[in-house]
């Protein structure tokens, strides 16, 4: 899995969150390499690929997506002035082509789920309206496409979250044991 998003959406709170579901939240700091770490639920184990936010950064998530089965996308929705922008890194991502021919470099038809992080800090109408922004932008880049509301520092919806994602890519596969 690869989970992107631009900084400060709450990326690695969503891993800690992940990986320490117990531990209360600490403090982060942005992140500017590459940190894999292995998630396992149930039978299922995952490598996960915390990627840095930053702009300069943003340019290398498709070749950390192309061989990835599924990616996480994390945005801020406390942050309406840059949802767009948000939205835009994520339509690049998924749309971006290999050099040599027009396919595109993320495996078309993974599942792809998009975390309206902070929901904690909006209100209904807001979340909604972002949702809809989501789902519009969303649509033509994904048919295996969830929307779901995380607070990360609370932990809220973020195993929800992960739990559609194994159910995606595992169909047949045993209810994890979370
Ligand atoms: P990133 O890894 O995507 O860059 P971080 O983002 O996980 O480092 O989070 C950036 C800041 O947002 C952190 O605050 C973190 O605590 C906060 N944050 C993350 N998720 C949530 C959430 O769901 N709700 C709220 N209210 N805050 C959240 P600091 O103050 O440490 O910069
Ligand atoms: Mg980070």
């Amino acid at each position: 899995l690869v989970l992107i998003g631009l900084d400060a959406a709450g990326k690695t709170t969503t891993l800690n969150r992940l990986l320490m579901p117990y531990i209360p939240n600490e403090p982060t700091t942005p992140t500017t390499g590459f940190a894999p770490e292995k998630l396992v639920r149930g039978p299922v184990c995952m490598s996960i690929w915390d990627m840095g936010g930053q702009e300069t950064l943003r340019r290398s998530w498709p070749f950390f997506a192309a061989n990835t089965d599924a990616i996480m996308y994390v945005i801020d929705a406390s942050d309406r002035p840059r949802w767009e922008r948000s939205l835009l890194e994520l339509s690049r991502t998924m749309d971006a082509r290999m050099p040599s021919c027009e396919a595109t470099v993320v495996v078309p038809g993974i599942p792809l789920l998009v975390m309206l992080n902070k929901a904690d800090r909006c209100d209904e109408a807001t979340l909604q309206e972002l949702e809809a922004l989501v789902a519009e932008s969303v649509g033509t880049l994904s048919e295996r496409f969830r929307c779901m509301r995380t607070a990360a520092t609370d932990g809220v919806g973020v195993e929800d979250g992960i739990r559609w994602l194994i159910s995606e890519l595992n169909p047949d596969g045993h209810e994890p044991d979370v």
